[in-house]
């Protein structure tokens, strides 16, 4: 399918507006925005951003529509985002495909990460008949307690271009389910993705005479996350990128006492045992290191590795980084595409001088490509680097596909190097050990948010609560009970007798 024909199922023009309520566009009034391809560098379409006052009227729209939406029956709303999954199915073909040329992913994982948004709509589907809240038993006679959850209101979703739909995706269609209406700030770097996933529900929303408002998007830069944060009206802002992000996006909610939930960066480690099933971690390693080219928050970016097999496995991986084709990411036979931009090169360029200063040791040399297929500036080499855990730039996350590998001898040893860096989103160990497996996943092991025995630390499945510890912002999305950051609980207490018994025992008479 040519990129003609896919901005032409989508309904992406060559000047789009930034902004919209959910089936209306309406007058973005920010600056333009060129969306080009990192695959070969061509202007793909533009986009007005929206202004501060276009956003303000998107979440006036968004509070209005929340009257009406909480009104719904979850099972209701539920039905609405089961019709969006259908409407993902069927254009998961040319949506796959614009994520894959407006980001740079292969097209296995631009198709993949629509996927996730199709199993995220069948999950917030379930769920929007599982809301559930406990019931207590009162300490007094003749009362009943229990707790329900409500929806929450606005909720503001920041999201990055590294998952341009499918971050939006596991907030949203929670959120929707759960009640509450959304203001998508989609990352400046992916616009035209944004705008197609806007189309899309749209045409969904419009036949289920859905409020408009429930679905905002303004497309902008860090001043409409900023705006966003210092926000009253947004009682949760839901936040995807860097933790230096993270941090602005944090302080801002904190200082007006909102809640945010934070999915920042990592620095995610595979131990390679003695024990290992070496081929499974070669592969684990791999896709773990490159997939993406390096930039998903879930991305290997430190291998420790146990001396006994240390040189065996580091052969291996040299062997396998020689094999692998970079260019084209539409292109099936190629493994790593480009990254998304100059500024990500040059970052990638920034950490390499680093690492040569800090005394790293090359394994397998970086560099930029250029020549024919190579002509948008982004394609670089993946390298590796032996490192030791504690220079500064290893403890860093750069987003490009940087390799560090580092030697052990003791698990325990291993584990505190693995926690011994600012974040915590994913890890793995390769054993076939069973001791060595369970310490691991013990509260003695890994002190990240996801942890996995024999699988790579990218490539989560929607189903778990998705997110991590430290400087990766502590927040959880997509499944298992997420969905609760999206709702407020409410404790009742009924009296159904014919006295007022106190709790804790007290007696107040008059
Ligand atoms: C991200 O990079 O922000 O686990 C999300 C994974 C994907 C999600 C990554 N399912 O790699």
């Amino acid at each position: 399918m040519k990129i003609n024909k896919v901005l032409d199922i989508l309904g992406i023009n060559k000047l789009n507006e930034g902004a919209a309520t959910g089936t209306k566009w309406l007058k973005a009034g920010g600056e333009k925005i060129d969306s080009y391809s990192p695959v070969d560098g061509k202007l793909i379409a533009s986009v007005t951003a929206s202004s501060g006052k276009t956003y303000d009227n998107v979440v006036k729209q968004a509070q209005a529509a929340f009257e009406e939406w909480r009104m719904w029956p979850a099972p209701k709303r539920g039905e609405v985002v089961r019709q969006i999954g259908e409407a993902l199915r069927k254009n998961k073909e040319p949506l796959g495909r614009l994520v894959s040329y407006e980001m740079g992913k292969s097209l296995q994982e631009g198709l993949g990460e629509v996927q996730e948004m199709i199993d995220i709509a069948d999950f917030a589907v379930g769920l929007s008949r599982q809301l559930y809240g406990l019931t207590m038993h009162s300490e007094r006679p003749m009362h009943r307690m229990y707790e329900q959850w409500h929806p929450l209101g606005v909720v503001g979703i920041i999201s990055a271009f590294n998952f341009p739909v499918a971050v939006w995706s596991w907030n949203s269609f929670v959120a929707w389910v759960c009640g509450d209406t959304c203001v998508w700030k989609s990352s400046e770097k992916t616009p035209l993705t944004a705008i197609a996933c806007q189309n899309i529900i749209a045409e969904v929303f419009k036949a289920n005479k859905v409020p408009e408002g429930v679905c905002g998007l303004v497309v902008g830069g860090r001043e409409i996350g900023e705006l966003m944060s210092a926000d009253p009206r947004i009682p949760l802002v839901s936040a995807t990128g860097s933790t230096r992000m993270g941090k602005a996006v944090g302080a801002a909610v904190g200082a007006r006492l909102g809640r945010a939930l934070l999915e920042l960066g990592g620095n995610n480690a595979i131990i390679v045992s003695e024990h290992a099933d070496l081929d499974i971690a070669l592969r684990a390693c791999l896709f773990g290191a490159v997939g993406t080219a390096g930039q998903r928050c879930t991305t290997t970016r430190r291998l420790i590795i146990h001396d006994k097999v240390y040189d065996a496995f580091k052969k291996k991986l040299v062997a396998a980084y020689k094999q692998l084709n970079i260019g084209d990411p539409l292109d099936e036979k190629n493994h790593v595409g480009p990254l998304i931009d100059k500024d990500a090169v040059n970052n990638y360029l920034h950490a390499i001088s680093e690492l040569k200063k800090q005394g790293a040791k090359v394994v397998v040399a970086g560099g930029v490509l250029d020549g024919k297929g190579y002509e948008s500036g982004c394609y670089v080499k993946p390298c590796i680097y032996e490192v030791s855990n504690d220079m500064p730039i290893v403890q860093h996350e750069t987003f490009a596909p940087l390799l560090y590998i580092m030697k052990y001898s003791k698990l325990e040893e291993a584990i505190r190097l693995q926690n011994d860096v600012p974040q915590g989103l994913s890890s793995a160990i390769m054993t076939l050990n069973m001791r060595e497996a369970e310490q691991y996943l013990s509260h003695m092991g890994s002190d990240c948010g996801i942890a996995n025995v024999n699988i790579g630390t990218s490539g989560a499945e929607i189903g778990g609560a998705f997110g991590g510890e430290k400087e990766t912002g502590g927040g959880r999305e997509s499944g298992s009970d997420s969905w609760k950051a999206y709702m407020r609980r409410q404790t009742n207490t009924i009296n159904w007798g014919n006295t007022l018994p106190l709790a804790q025992g007290i007696k107040f008479t008059v």
